[in-house]
């Protein structure tokens, strides 16, 4: 017989300070934000306390009163066992409390008082986000450049774990390798800096074999291949869009950080010039400091990008601050001169048609030269599609050239990467009026008549 193995519900509680300078909308779509990260992480939030102050306790982020709030609502939870026999329906606030969500980053020390204060495991933003990226991690690149994050942000948590220890956590004796009298805390930190400098060590590694991999990718650019880098905040819906745009098969998940690495694949069905569609990891308010960096790599495949799509969720009623935080994002690491389209997407999600068309015209005059679509209507996507086409066809030029009948095997190549207006057949060979990149034109003059023009004949006779 098999048993079913169920995992046992896993319960938290939020607590935010708003601060004076945040508006009550801002706040509330934030908390809104946090419920989503800690359901991504299988948590779900049972109870939220906020607390209006001028700045966070130094000591505990929260103050007295609202803690002592806290650790009677914690403590008043059953034990597992009753929990087991408790009724279905039972009430929230009887649930055992697993861990206390903080929606701000707050230092280890207030961190370790606030756990002893409240009397459950706490976890801020920073960690929340860390831990998701931390389980989405894929590749060796990004479970690389996660764990020196994860690394940076635990060590000094570290040392704090050790303190709350006492005199139990130093060392007798040089045993195992330890100096003599050197501490938990010493050695900790110790292999925490050896194994992010093995990290960093490996991450260039990778790295040179991406610029290799750039080179060549902007070298077929060069080429004939035009890239898109689509971005935004996450679970805009990206990976759904590059999916609809390629015929690829990348992962769509609705929850949040699903992509971490970035994937490349062409527009299908395809294009003159080819076009290479990106997808890239999603962006999110307060982005630990971290994990910008040791994604900024990643992100550099946007600005090879000749144009990016800005994906919107349309259907968020926080999507304003959304757009910004990818704007600012953008802009920190250098992408902001990238020629971009803002792409609404979810408009499918946003109530009747009415409601709908009427959202629409008004994101359309809002955000000038914008589309509003949904990924999920193939329509809205060969629009988007054409769009993007058109965008990196403007600057392609009328052009005329004879393929003389020896050289036929050209024709493939130049149907791939120009766009042919009218073919006539002639004594010679075929005449064609195409349409194509200049540095394309400019290659195909060259291969049909290197040097002078007097030699073409010559050259297609050798
Ligand atoms: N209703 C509706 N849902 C959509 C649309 N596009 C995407 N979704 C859903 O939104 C969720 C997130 O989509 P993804 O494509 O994974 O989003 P993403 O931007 O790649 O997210 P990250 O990888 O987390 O940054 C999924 O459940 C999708 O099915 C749309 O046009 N309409
Ligand atoms: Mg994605």
């Amino acid at each position: 017989m098999q048993t079913e193995v169920k995992e046992k519900p896993r319960y938290a509680i939020v607590a935010s300070v708003q601060l004076p300078d945040v508006s009550d909308v801002e706040f509330e779509a934030s908390l809104t934000e946090l419920s989503e990260l800690a359901k991504t992480l299988g948590f779900q939030v049972v109870h939220t306390f906020v607390q209006k102050r001028n700045s966070f306790d130094r000591t505990a982020y929260l103050g007295v009163g609202k803690l002592e709030e806290i650790h009677m609502y914690v403590n008043r939870g059953l034990r597992a066992d009753e929990l087991e026999q408790a009724p279905p329906q039972l009430d929230p606030s009887a649930i055992e409390i697993d861990v206390l969500l903080v929606d701000h980053e707050i230092s280890p020390s207030q961190a370790r008082n606030l756990e002893l204060a409240v009397g459950c495991e706490v976890m801020d933003r920073t960690m929340v986000i860390l831990e998701i990226f931390h389980r989405n991690a894929r590749s060796r690149a990004a479970k690389a450049q996660v764990e020196i994050a994860r690394l940076g942000y635990m060590a000094p948590r570290l040392r704090e774990a050790a303190k709350l220890a006492g005199p139990q956590g130093r060392q007798r004796s040089g045993m195992g390798g330890r100096g003599a009298g050197e501490s938990h805390t010493e050695l900790d930190r110790r292999k925490v800096r050896d194994r992010i400098a093995e990290l960093q060590r490996e991450i260039l590694a990778m790295e040179l074999e991406r610029k290799t991999q750039r080179a060549r990718r902007l070298e077929r650019q060069g080429q004939g291949l035009a890239g898109v880098s689509l971005v935004g905040y996450t679970n805009a819906g990206k990976s759904t869009l590059m999916r609809a745009l390629t015929g690829s098969e990348v992962l769509v998940a609705n929850k949040l950080f699903a992509t971490l690495d970035t994937t490349v694949r062409a527009i299908y069905p395809e294009s003159v010039p080819r076009v290479l569609v990106s997808d890239t990891v999603g962006f999110i308010k307060n982005l630990p400091h971290g994990l910008v960096a040791s994604f900024k790599s990643t992100l550099e495949e946007a600005l090879d990008a000749a144009l990016l799509l800005h994906v919107i969720d349309a259907s968020d009623p926080g999507f304003e601050r959304q757009l910004e935080v990818t704007d600012m994002v953008l802009q920190e690491i250098g992408a902001d001169e990238v020629p971009r389209i803002r792409v609404f997407n979810k408009i499918d999600h946003v109530g009747d048609e009415a409601a709908a068309a009427a959202w629409t015209a008004e994101l359309q005059q809002r955000y000038p030269g914008c589309v509003v679509m949904s990924a999920r209507r193939p329509a809205d996507v060969a629009a988007l599609r054409e769009r993007i086409v058109s965008f990196f066809q403007q600057d392609l030029v009328e052009d005329e050239v004879l393929l003389p009948w020896s050289a036929q095997q050209l024709r493939g190549e130049l149907f791939s990467q120009c766009q042919v207006l009218e073919e006539r057949a002639e004594e010679e060979g075929s005449w064609f009026r195409i349409r194509g990149e200049p540095a394309q034109l400019r290659r195909l003059h060259e291969q049909l008549n290197p040097g002078s023009q007097g030699r073409e004949k010559e050259y297609w006779e050798v």
